[in-house]
């Protein structure tokens, strides 16, 4: 009897085993060509006990963590590239897959914690996910030659361009879901994408050009209009600070308009406090919070920036003339000479300033202008933003020095006329424009949707670097091809004061995660979604409903106004 009992625990737990499949150390024996990518190889496979929480990180489960590469090859100029890739397997998998987007233009391999956004201090490792991260195709650390664009180098190599604009995501999910099957001996029960601003780009990419792959997204900040923000929104906005620089008489070492010097951030306070007493109100409580954003126009907020300009030579309680002018050609975004918008205005909001000496007051000016006691031209768009344009978003690529007035200048340099064809254009072994393998703006999700996916989208109303106008103006198309259903399937949250991804004078801090997990696998559609104000806030603590655009959160008119459970999610316009 105990023979029997022994054998037939053997088989038990052989059959168990099976049914867990490959362990950690045996997935490196896999033989790549069995797997869905291109030339795989797998370069450690290491089991990691669990851990403590260690700082801003919290606590890890024990996990398989797994990395290696795809499609390792030379490319342009004997550069060496491939898509790295890191995943990390629970041991108590929670038998869902969490694809971690990325930031800026890519290039790192990430951490594969799985950030959830919203600045939230568990990760979906933490919560028993399998999570993967990527490179997208190119290393900031390898791909980056000076003399062409620096991290952007890639932007030459026709191949790490797709790879960056959408291939790698296909081929790294494909890896991944594999990977976890064989590990786990069964496929992802759900998947999803999710990702800020870059990240925000490939995670609404997804849900158009990889519609089967996720059931849900989200998509924060996102940039689905990328080339058109690089090459039309930033190029005018550098272009109208310019002026007032070029008034003021500020350059920088290498002769070039310094833009950090054209606003103060005592300036820019007053600015937003103009647009804050112009636009506070139209809610219906003057809390700080601009939710009334359609009714914040123009229109209403031109009187009162005219209120704070300077009658006479420019001193720190006014603006001069050149500087409103600036932010108003700014914020009512780039059109070409014809009068076309080529991207989108923006929406007037208190978050381009904030209370003097605070975090939150970089935000907006770090990205447009740069910080001001900078000693040099240090404008985000003007950096990143013109090397990418340059590499990346015109065809064929062109080459700027990474350093010096180089990035700036080009920007400058830049004629919306005349360089409008270039983001469309194709060229000799660049067989697709930046437009082809970019964007991430189509309204047609019906392939997504039929297959139940759900899109989830939180955009800061002061993003400065992808306008949430623009994110609006596309739910609204998407809506109206849908007849008025695009809420069953996609919602955008709207984060008054949130630059870009988080900060700002605002409640930054939510759990969209759980509100997109909870409508995919319970189908509890998100009304609201609470989030928090931070310690860099002027309301640390205070905390609001975020609300399914176009619905605004509304005071009910008693309770405390730090305290959400005393606001609704109102159709707009009707102010209390
Ligand atoms: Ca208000």
């Amino acid at each position: 009897m105990r023979i029997l009992a022994s054998i037939a625990s053997v088989l038990f737990f052989s059959v168990v085993a099976a049914a867990q499949g490959i362990d950690c150390a045996g997935l490196l024996k896999i033989d790549a060509s069995s797997l869905p990518a291109v030339k795989t190889a797998l370069t450690s496979a290491t089991v990691n006990a669990a851990r403590a929480a260690q700082g801003n990180v919290s606590a890890l489960p024990e996990h398989c963590e797994v990395q290696g590469k795809i499609n390792e090859r030379t490319g342009a100029n004997g550069q060496q590239y491939a898509i790295k890739f890191h995943l990390r397997l629970p041991t108590a998998w929670n038998g869902r897959f969490f694809f971690e987007g990325g930031g800026g233009s890519n290039g790192n391999l990430g951490n594969a914690l799985g950030n959830l956004q919203g600045q939230q201090r568990t990760n979906a490792l933490a919560l028993g996910y399998a999570v993967v991260s990527q490179d997208s195709g190119h290393d900031n650390q390898t791909n980056n030659d000076p003399n062409r664009n620096g991290t952007v180098t890639f932007g030459f190599d026709p191949q790490a361009r797709l790879d960056f604009g959408y291939n790698s995501y296909d081929q790294v999910t494909q890896l991944a879901k594999a990977l976890i099957a064989r590990h786990y001996g069964r496929a992802p029960e759900r998947s999803y994408y999710v990702g800020c601003s870059e990240g925000g780009r490939e995670a609404m990419m997804m849900s158009q050009r990889f519609p089967s792959y996720f059931d849900g997204i989200l998509a924060c900040a996102p940039g689905f209009n990328l080339p058109k923000a690089a090459l039309f929104g930033h190029a005018w906005d550098a272009q109208a600070l310019a002026e007032v620089a070029k008034a003021q008489g500020v350059y920088d070492r290498f002769g070039q308009p310094f833009l950090n010097k054209t606003f103060t951030d005592e300036d820019l306070d007053l600015a937003a406090q103009a647009v804050l007493s112009a636009c506070d109100g139209l809610d219906g409580l003057e809390d700080g919070i601009i939710d009334n954003l359609q009714a914040c126009t123009p229109v209403v907020v031109s009187p009162k920036l005219n209120t704070i300009a300077c009658k006479g030579p420019k001193r720190v309680t006014c603006l001069s003339t050149g500087q409103i002018t600036a932010l108003q050609k700014i914020f009512a975004g780039p059109k070409n000479s014809k009068g076309e918008m080529l991207y989108a205005d923006w929406a007037w909001d208190r978050g381009i300033g904030g209370k003097i000496g605070e975090a939150f007051n970089q935000g907006w000016r770090i990205w447009k202008m740069g910080a001001y006691d900078s000693g040099t031209n240090s404008a985000i768009i003007a950096g990143l933003g013109a090397a990418a344009v340059s590499a990346v978003f015109t065809t064929p690529p062109t080459t700027i020095t990474s350093t010096g007035a180089g990035p700036l200048a080009h920007l400058l340099g830049i004629d919306v006329d005349r360089d409008t064809m270039k983001v469309a254009a194709k060229s000799g072994e660049f067989t697709q424009s930046a437009l082809d393998f970019m964007m991430a703006s189509s309204t047609d999700l019906t392939a997504f949707t039929k297959r139940g996916g759900k899109l989830l989208i939180v955009h800061g109303v002061s993003d400065p670097v992808f306008s949430i106008k623009d994110t609006m103006n596309w739910w609204t198309e998407v809506n109206r091809v849908n007849t008025g259903r695009a809420e069953e399937f996609v919602r955008l949250f709207a984060v008054p004061g949130m630059n870009h991804c988080a900060g700002g004078p605002a409640t930054d801090q939510f759990d969209a995660f759980t509100a997109l997990v909870n409508w995919v696998e319970k189908k509890v559609a998100p009304d609201r979604i609470i989030t928090t104000a931070g310690n860099g806030s002027p309301w640390p603590g205070r905390t609001r409903p975020l609300c399914p655009y176009p619905k605004q959160a509304r005071y009910k008119g008693s309770g405390s106004i730090e305290d959400a459970a005393n606001f609704i999610c109102a159709e707009p316009g009707g102010a209390r």
